[in-house]
Order: C-alpha cells, then structure tokens, then sequence
C-alpha cells in the first residue's frame, strides 16, 4: 500500500521531471481540454448558470461522459451554495480535487508478486488499440526491472500480428513462442506456457487477437485461452488486462462489458493519451467500473509506458494554478 510519506529533495525533484513530461507528453490534451478550463477558470469571471453550463459542455466534450459530469457538478454546485467556493480559482480548485477523489481509488499500479511462478498476463482488447505495443513496453519494463519474461504470440488471426510482436521480442531480447498464422490460438498458449514453466520464466504475457470473423467468435477463442490457461495454473490468469485507447471515448465502456464477460478483466491500459485532446475517459471509467488503471501509454517508444499515479495525471490535466 502507498504510505504516506515526507519526499526528499530527490524524489521532489524526480517528481517534477517525471510532471513535466507527463505533460508535455500531453500537449495535445494541454492544447484542448486542459486551455479551455484554464481560460474558462482561471479569469475573473461570475460564478453564474452561464459559467458553470460552459464548464459541463468543456466536461462533456472531454469525454468525461454524462454520469460523472453530472456528478463533477453537483459536487462543485453544493460546494457553491454552501458559498464553500468563491471565485472561478476556487472552482478550478474544487474540480481538482474532485477529479482526484474519483481517480485515487483507481490508482493501483500491477505488482508482481513473489509469488506464483509463472506469473500470467493475458492482455486483451478490441484490434488497434495498442495491445502489441503495450505488451512490448511491459515486457521491456519487467526485464528492467530483472525478471525473465516469456511472450506468447497468441493473436494468430492477422498474419502481420505474429511477425510484430517477434519484431519487438528481438529487439527487446525476450523469448518468444509462436505457430504459424490460423493456428488455434489456445494451442499456441499451452506451448507458451509449458515453454515457461520448463525455463523457469517469471512472467508469461499473452497477447491476443483484437478481430476475428465475428466478435462472438474472438469472446470464444478468449475464453478458451483461458480455460487453457487454468487447466495448467487454476489461479491464472493472474492478470486479465483490457488495452483500451483512450481516444475511442464513450465506446470504451461497451468493449469493457464485451470482454469482461469473456474473460473477467482485472485492470486497464489506456493507451494514446498523448493523441487526444480529450482525456476525461480515465475519469470516466474509474467513476463507472471503479477497475484498477494499471498503466498509461503516452507514446509508441519502449518507455511510453507509465504507472497510473492519480496525482500525476490531475497535475498534468489541472496544473495547480
Ligand atoms: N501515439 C501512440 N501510439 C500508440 C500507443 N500505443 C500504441 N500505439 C500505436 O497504435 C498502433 C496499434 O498498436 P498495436 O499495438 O499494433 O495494437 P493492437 O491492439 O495490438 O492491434 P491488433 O493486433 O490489430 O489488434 C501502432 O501504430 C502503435 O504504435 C500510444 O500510447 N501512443
Ligand atoms: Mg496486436
């Protein structure tokens, strides 16, 4: 758990360079969303029914979706007519923390835990997302970080997918198991699997396939990847990580349901937060789904991927003014 504690100079420091990317990585988000709070906020305007629907309209076309900016709202309006809130800073003050309070409980970056071996990641999410890429981030991150990892080419349907994920597997120096392209993706996953278990790797990632014939077709394969997987491992997989990319908006809350039927999710991706003007879907899908946000991808390089750190994103969304 994260205690709370007195940073040092260095971390303070570490805490800042890490902001300061976090933001410019945002810039296009900085250019849209974040400037039209700041200019609606950070001026001396009344705090009038005009004020606050210019805000809600900013909220929605963000992508925060109607539920929770109605929620925003009503949390900044009470706060108003408690006369709690006296100018437009201190709205932009009050939408700080009332952001915060919806993302903190979302924030649980994905430990790895001692134990079990292999540790199990089967990744998933609608084709283009940036699954493949997500997987090579983790992976590069977690032999950083001295842990062997195995990789399983298990989305076996595009014939491009295979050779993109060997790609990133050479260049990154991780194993990879894979079959030719139409071989059944749950075969390809008991490989991987008796290939980690007899190399002793720590951590096996699965990626898999986006598209299929029909959706119903990949939910099936999905779940059969998974009964494979607990034939051989009754707890696995130990993470079912949904890749959602963060510009797809609202449509982001049906693929969840589609795939947490299929395969139980338990914790997110969102990916492309340095493509979208908007980035209230975060904010979104922690208030709906309450899901652990493991991870972030703000970019296509090997180190685009960050933790969710809650603080984080609302300082670099919100600067405090
Ligand atoms: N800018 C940006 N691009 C990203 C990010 N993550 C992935 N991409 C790009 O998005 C595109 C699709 O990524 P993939 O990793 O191939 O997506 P996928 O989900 O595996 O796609 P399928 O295999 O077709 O299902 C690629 O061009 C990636 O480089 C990100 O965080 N930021
Ligand atoms: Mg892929």
């Amino acid at each position: 758990m994260n205690q709370p504690r007195h940073p040092n100079q260095t971390e303070t420091k570490r805490a800042t360079g890490l902001l300061g990317r976090l933001r410019d990585k945002l810039a296009v988000t900085q250019r849209g969303f974040t400037r039209g709070l700041s200019d609606l906020l950070l001026g001396n305007r009344a705090l009038d029914g005009a004020l606050f629907e210019e805000l809600e309209t900013l909220l929605l076309s963000a992508d925060v979706g109607m539920d929770t900016t109605r929620f925003l709202m009503k949390g900044i309006t009470d706060q108003v007519t408690r006369k709690e809130l006296k100018d437009t800073r201190a709205v932009y003050q009050a939408l700080r923390r009332g952001i915060l309070s919806i993302l903190a409980p979302c924030q649980q970056p994905l430990a790895i835990p001692a134990l079990p071996r292999p540790f199990v990641i089967m990744v998933v999410g609608v084709n283009g997302v940036g699954k493949t890429t997500t997987i090579a981030k983790l992976a590069n991150r977690l032999k950083n970080n001295g842990l062997s990892v195995t990789l399983a080419a298990a989305d076996t349907f595009r014939a491009a997918a295979i050779e993109q994920l060997k790609t990133w597997a050479e260049r990154l120096d991780i194993p990879v198991i894979a079959q030719h392209t139409g071989a059944d993706a749950a075969a390809v996953v008991h490989d991987a699997l008796s290939a980690t278990v007899a190399r002793k790797s720590d951590v096996l990632i699965v990626d898999t396939a986006g598209r299929q014939h029909t959706q119903e077709g990949l939910m099936d394969e999905l779940k059969k990847i998974r009964r494979v997987i607990k034939k051989t491992l009754p707890d696995g997989p130990h993470e079912a990580l949904l890749v959602l990319d963060a510009g797809t908006g609202q449509n982001a809350l049906s693929q969840l349901s589609h795939f947490r039927e299929a395969v139980g999710v338990s914790g997110l991706a969102l990916t492309k937060l340095d493509g979208t003007a908007k980035g209230g879907i975060l904010i979104a899908m922690a208030r709906l789904t309450g899901l652990p946000i493991r991870f972030i991808g703000v970019g296509e390089g090997a180190d685009d991927l960050r933790d969710f750190i809650a603080q984080e994103y609302v300082d670099a969304l919100l600067p405090p003014p």
